[in-house]
């Protein structure tokens, strides 16, 4: 059947029976009703630059370096302004399921045509943002911006041997947290990632020197505390032209967190590519709170393809809930596929992650760790075998109905109706 015709069928689809599968789950020990409930009230920021390709709404004239981070394609309807962000967001809001929060970097100020530049930004300039995350309930997370401006001198930025950069880079992370303030006292608890793009290409000399220096401007920045902001620094392998060194890597970022108290952020592409963020989640949080993973893939390196509902998502969704400290962890997405309708982009990559946290609540864990407790290890796997032959499909379904999106393919033809209605028509 072809693509066409199969999506014309979407909406009369016949569902499978919600009843019967929640008792083929009892009988395996899982409270399908508790696990839809707890899926469904798992905030997921959702963040803001799979809109428009990582570009922002600043004026800023001539090639600017990305910071070894780079979206590849160029699919037509890319949103250019602040209002076709949120207008897009809505429509893929529409068809994600559960609790949603908004994720902003700073190089999304609104600043009404005037220049302001990164150190100078204030709430104001996020007016509108915080307004409508306010008017769709959505909870709001925060990022300062350090790459793709010119004052990332030789690559670097917190790090930086001239203090002039130092300082400047020093100034824009206060100013985003008295911007995540502002989220906070509107909208409650809100994070602050801090991602530097640091490093060198080749043959780094000093690996030291520049770690000291963002020890010292990371200690600055986050001086005083501030009421209901979550502090958190994320660590990275490489970049494009970053390639030998990172100045924020994964034990820079872990053992600053740890050393300091704020939280620590695993992204699932900055690692080697065979490595990844399951295992890190249980040693962390008995060291660090919060965890805030950013749901993304790499293909081949960090590529930050669209996040898709595959072992990997699977298993750090497990850790998550079967370390008991739900909690401590922060979902957010980040990718930014701009070779792809990019509302399908979010709702493919929000639906997935979604899709991974009722998974893992629908594991019979009960029976495969009281079977680890005994030594049981052919019980055990074969627990988790079994997972893959219960109706998941009937109680995703039913998630869906109950958060009123729809289920299945149905919201593709809704995606493409947007395109024709509303992205062709961007320039
Ligand atoms: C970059 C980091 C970082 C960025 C965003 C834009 O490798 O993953 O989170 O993707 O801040
Ligand atoms: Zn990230």
């Amino acid at each position: 059947m072809k693509l066409d015709d199969l999506l014309e069928g979407q909406g009369q689809r016949k569902r499978l029976c919600y009843e019967e599968a929640r008792e083929v789950y009892a009988a395996v020990g899982v409270d399908a009703e508790a696990a839809i409930g707890a899926a469904l009230d798992t905030p997921i920021s959702a963040h803001c630059w799979q809109a428009d390709d990582v570009v922002g709404l600043e004026a800023l004239d001539g090639a600017l370096d990305g910071g070894g981070i780079q979206a590849t394609g160029n699919y037509p309807g890319r949103a250019r302004t602040g209002d076709e962000i949120r207008r897009d967001f809505e429509m893929a809001a529409s068809l994600i399921p559960g609790t949603l929060r908004f994720n902003l970097h700073a190089m999304y100020a609104e600043t009404g045509g005037e220049r302001v530049d990164r150190d100078e930004l204030a709430p104001e300039h996020f007016a509108t943002w915080i307004d409508w995350c306010a008017d769709n309930d959505w909870g709001m997370d925060f990022n300062p911006s350090c790459f793709a401006h010119p004052m990332v001198v030789d690559g670097l930025t917190l790090s930086s041997p001239r203090r002039a950069v130092r300082e400047f880079w020093v100034r824009h992370c206060i100013a985003s947290r008295e911007i995540a303030r502002a989220m906070a006292k509107k909208l409650g608890p809100c994070v602050c990632n801090i991602w530097i793009p640091d490093g060198r290409k080749d043959a780094t000399a000093d690996r030291i020197g520049p770690r000291r220096r963002l020890v010292k401007a990371l200690d600055t920045v986050l001086e005083t505390r501030k009421a209901r902001v979550i502090d958190t620094v994320e660590s990275k392998l490489f970049g494009i032209g970053v390639e030998d060194y990172t100045v924020g890597s994964h034990e820079f970022c872990l053992l600053y967190a740890a050393a300091r108290g704020c939280g620590v952020c695993f992204d699932m592409g900055h690692y080697h590519p065979t490595e990844g963020i399951a295992d890190k989640i249980s040693a962390a949080l008995l060291f660090v709170r919060p965890v805030l993973i950013h749901a993304s893939r790499g293909v081949r390196w960090d590529s930050d393809h669209v996040t898709r509902f595959n072992d990997e998502l699977r298993a750090v969704a497990d850790e998550v809930v079967r370390s008991g400290r739900a909690r401590d962890v922060l979902w957010a997405t980040d990718f930014f596929d701009a070779s792809i309708n990019r509302i399908a982009a979010w709702t493919i990559g929000l639906r997935s992650v979604r899709k991974a946290l009722l998974w893992a609540l629908l594991a019979p864990v009960e029976a495969a760790q009281s079977a680890e407790q005994a030594g049981d290890g052919a019980g055990k796997l074969a627990v988790e075998e079994v997972r893959a032959e219960l109706p998941f499909g009937a109680v995703w379904d039913e998630l869906c109905a109950r958060a009123e999106v729809p289920g299945g393919l149905a919201w593709l033809a809704e995606v493409r109706r947007y395109e024709a209605e509303v992205l062709s028509a961007r320039g």
